[in-house]
């Protein structure tokens, strides 16, 4: 061993370690030099105690030098390569691709939801909105449905138990006090939100109340048990059929984002009259017939009418004075056509695969 072999690993080692670009390559020569097993620089110093004493005194202060020294050169290039790129773990492969970042995003019902809330307000309408659970009295009364009425049976509307409000509602029919003590129930449509409005506000106005419903009933590809609807309620002293096709025919345009054909058809409800129907022109096939509309060429979306005056009455309006046009739309079924999904069931399902498409 001569001074100047040492002096040669030295060179090589110190070029070695100013020209290594990151962590990984850095580590690596610190092994081949200094690494306890097999380093070069080690190999010698193991070799010091069999020299003889004179090479001993020469070189083994120097080996030890240079390992000081070499021990300093690894700190100082890894700190250099640390603060050139700060967040470089000394193992880090810059080449891997990263972790996608999940970000959330809104229910497709939402994006529909706020996309209506939008096309109504530029009409100049307002987004009011009522309770969920609901008395008898607001649901079905005031609305003129009579007490016999078909959906007022267990099969469709989830009643609520409170034992206190039935305690209450025998003592109020005892004392004849109104409506006080209705029984309570899950609302089966947004409907009862228009009485609540009217009560407390005069016309003219115009307002929408998006909402969720409930109804007990068996579910299938177009029918839930929870879903939402948007009421619409228009009062004034002369409004007419031709200001709700006026409304809805644009309506639909903006939600479609082009010019389609709409259909009234007579129907019934209970608070209206006339009471309608509306459809919409399949989006899909444009009125020829598809599996989206059956092959019927239109799409169902919406009872509508003229409200009932019972209904004015309910809310102490003078029908005589008054004039209004009130639609209830499923808020599904116009997501379903707008985005072209098969089943209703699919928006509660909560697999990803199909909220992630959004
Ligand atoms: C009503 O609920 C009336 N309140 C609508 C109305 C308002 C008529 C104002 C006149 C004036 P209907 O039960 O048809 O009507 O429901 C309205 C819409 O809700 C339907 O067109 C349909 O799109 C949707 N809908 C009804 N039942 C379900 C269900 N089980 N699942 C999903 N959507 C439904």
């Amino acid at each position: 061993m001569k001074l100047d072999e040492l002096d040669n690993l030295k060179k090589q080692a110190l070029k070695e370690i100013l020209a290594s670009k990151d962590g990984k390559s850095l580590e690596n020569l610190r092994v081949k030099f200094l690494g306890r097993k097999g380093g070069e620089l080690t190999k010698i110093l193991r070799t010091l105690k069999d020299l003889p004493i004179v090479e001993k005194r020469k070189i083994g202060p120097a080996a030890n030098a240079l390992r000081e020294e070499l021990e300093q050169a690894f700190k100082q290039k890894l700190k250099e390569l640390l603060t050139s790129n700060p967040q470089l773990p000394t193992n880090l492969d810059i080449t891997m691709p990263g972790k996608k970042i999940a970000v959330g995003h809104l229910h497709p019902l939402t994006l529909v939801e706020n996309e209506i809330r939008e096309i109504f307000k530029a009409l100049n309408f307002s987004v009011v909105e009522g309770p969920e659970a609901e008395t008898e009295h607001y649901n079905f009364d005031a609305l003129n449905i009579p007490k016999d009425h078909p959906a007022r049976d267990m099969w469709d509307t989830f009643w609520l138990k409170q034992e206190t409000r039935d305690k209450k509602q025998e003592t109020s029919k005892k004392n004849n006090t109104p409506h006080v003590a209705d029984r309570l129930l899950l609302r089966t449509h947004t409907s009862p939100v228009q009485v609540r409005y009217m009560e407390t506000h005069q016309p003219p106005f115009q307002i929408i109340v998006p909402g969720r419903v409930f109804r007990y009933e068996a579910t299938d590809a177009s029918h839930e048990i929870n879903f939402y609807q948007v009421e619409g309620l228009m009062v004034g002293k002369d409004i007419t059929l031709a200001n709700f096709k006026y409304v809805i025919q644009e309506f639909f345009s903006r939600l479609f984002k082009k010019t389609v054909a709409i259909r009234l058809r007579p129907s019934y409800f209970p608070f209206v009259e006339p009471g309608l129907e509306v459809d919409v022109q399949c989006v899909k096939c444009g009125g020829k017939g598809c599996n989206v509309c059956k092959e019927s060429g239109w799409l169902e979306v919406m009872g509508a009418g003229m409200v009932h005056p019972n209904v004015f009455e309910a809310a102490h309006y003078n029908p005589r004075d008054l004039q209004g046009f009130a639609f209830g739309l499923g808020l599904e079924r116009i997501a379903m056509i707008k985005y072209n999904i098969p089943d209703i069931r699919l928006f509660y399902s909560g697999d990803l695969r199909f909220i992630k498409q959004f």
